[in-house]
């Protein structure tokens, strides 16, 4: 059946968007963002810098996207500023070569930053459909992110209707807006499985200026296969977790868990997939990897909110091919729901994020490549962390071959700080910090966590430092950080 509204090529749609206006993109990861229309609007900019003209956009999605959205506007130097996170290898370039303004939020206040007005106007919508009505409701495709907010507040919206989603999709999401305070009511979810919302976006159909069709697959890339260091990290959380039941710090019963992106956070839920004391539980997560639809499909993972299906295409398909095995057990909700605060606190979630980097007293760097490079963002790893029942992270005690240890002195950025953070999880073991004072704690890690080829580094620099509550050295707190950038191997630390 054709479309209710106006038919659009996606140049047809991209030839609308002028020179310094500001979208908002749906998607969340590459999970149901728009692929034609962005890659066509790259194209615009491509032509008119060619004749001569300025040509850049403010570009909003939920979290990243794929290579036919920040991909391709970041090639042809088409983006003005980017938030709230980002994992294209081209965008990451030209944000660390100082070209692209890029600013790193929490996902879960980016819809209230739109809808507070934070980030000025937002000029359109652009937003990936399975459906949409002549009345202005629209059925979203495998992510919600921050979608509804974007229709809102846009002054005109576009749609790209993906052939490629079926519409049996229908009842797969939960659309709930918060209002803004001092209205703001509580968000009435207390289990991971509530429903408080409707199942498709309403638009003002007089904003919605087209529709662009198109049949493209979702590009989420596929995960490195799990090595022995991840699932030996794996199995530790899962180790971790059972103790917790059987000491009675967790319920039997378990509790909802969130887990975060990449391949250790794969092989996590693959660990705890097999260990046999993890019962059966419910995920009240962000992205929807892989691994947990395989968890739906043996039944060990119950129940699984979150925000986007960032699967790769098999898996996808597997899944709409089974679609009614999977209602009732699977629900998409936007971003400032799947990561709102006030609610993680409320079910008790056990959060498990990944980290680049720690230091022997808990602090976290999960952003910054040797404190100055960008690699993907914090993402919803604050959202959870700051408000879990237990907050885990994880990371391998080495990177790049062993010339990096995960594990330094002082952080080289610092994204959640030791009030938050209670768990670090390597390879080698696990450090609890909680009851530790910042003493107990640089012990706890160099013990269970640290590369041995690094633990008598990290006790001489822990032992040579007596000053203070947290003791550290100014001279040679980064020391592991300077070796690397001098030699390549931060085993040449001079402590
Ligand atoms: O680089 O591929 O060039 O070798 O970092 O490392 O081990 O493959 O890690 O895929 O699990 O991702 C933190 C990036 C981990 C991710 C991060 C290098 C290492 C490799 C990746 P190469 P791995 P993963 C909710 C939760 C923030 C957002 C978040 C992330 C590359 O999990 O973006 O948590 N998290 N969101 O070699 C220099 C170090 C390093 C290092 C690793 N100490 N120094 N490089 N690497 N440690 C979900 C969302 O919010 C959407």
């Amino acid at each position: 059946m054709k479309p209710p509204f106006p038919s659009l090529t996606a140049e047809e749609a991209a030839a609308l968007i002028q020179n310094d206006q500001v979208i908002g993109f749906s998607g969340f990861t590459p999970a149901g963002s728009p692929k034609v229309i962005p890659t066509a609007i790259a194209e615009k900019a491509v032509a008119e810098h060619a004749a001569g003209r300025p040509f850049k956009v403010g570009v909003i999605t939920g979290a990243s996207t794929g290579p036919s959205l920040d991909g391709a506007l970041a090639k042809a130097d088409a983006i003005k500023f980017r938030t709230p996170y980002q994992s294209d290898k081209d965008l990451r370039a030209s944000i660390n070569a100082g070209k692209t303004h890029f600013f790193d939020m929490h996902l879960s206040l980016l819809p209230q930053y739109v809808r507070y007005g934070f980030l000025g106007d937002i000029d359109w919508a652009v937003v990936e459909a399975a459906d949409v009505s002549v009345d202005g409701k629209i059925l979203l495709t495998t992510s919600v992110g921050a979608a509804p907010t974007f229709l809102s507040k846009a002054k005109k919206v576009i749609v790209e209707l993906n052939r490629r989603h079926p519409k049996e999709l229908l009842g797969f999401h939960d659309i709930y807006e918060p209002e803004s305070p001092p209205h703001r009511r509580p968000i009435p979810i207390c289990n991971a499985d509530d429903r408080i919302g409707t199942q498709r976006v309403w638009v003002d159909p007089k904003k919605i200026v087209g529709v662009v069709e198109c049949d493209r697959p979702d590009e989420v890339k596929d995960f490195s296969p799990v090595t022995d260091v991840t699932t030996q990290i794996g199995w530790n959380v899962a180790e971790f977790l059972a103790a917790e039941i059987r000491n009675g710090h967790i319920p039997k019963s378990f509790l909802p868990i969130q887990s975060g992106v990449g391949n250790v956070a794969n092989a996590v839920l693959g660990a705890m997939g097999e260990h046999p004391e993890i019962p059966r539980f419910q995920m009240y997560t962000e992205v929807i990897q892989d691994s947990v639809i395989e968890l739906v499909k043996q039944d060990k993972c119950g129940f699984v909110s979150g925000v986007s299906l960032t699967i790769t295409d098999n898996v996808l398909q597997s899944m709409y091919d089974n679609l009614d095995y999977f209602r009732g057990r699977l629900i998409l909700r936007p971003q400032e729901i799947a990561n709102n605060p006030e609610i993680v606190r409320r079910i008790g979630i056990v959060s498990i994020n990944t980290a680049l980097e720690a230091d022997i007293f808990g602090n976290i760097n999960s952003t910054h490549v040797l404190g100055q490079k960008m690699m993907n963002g914090i993402g919803g790893s604050g959202d959870f962390t700051r408000n879990a029942y237990i907050s885990i992270f994880t990371c391998p005690s080495t990177a790049k071959g062993g010339m990096i240890s995960a594990i330094v002195p002082m952080c080289s950025h610092m994204d959640h700080s030791e009030h938050s953070v209670q768990v670090l999880v390597t390879e080698h073991g696990v450090a609890d910090f909680r009851g530790k004072d910042p003493r107990e704690r640089a012990e706890t890690v160099i013990q269970n966590c640290v590369d041995p080829s690094y633990r008598d580094m990290l006790w001489k620099y822990f032992q040579h430092t007596e000053n203070g509550h947290t003791p550290q050295s100014f001279r040679t707190a980064f020391a592991f950080h300077e070796a690397f950038l001098e030699t390549g191997d931060m085993h040449d630390a001079k402590l």
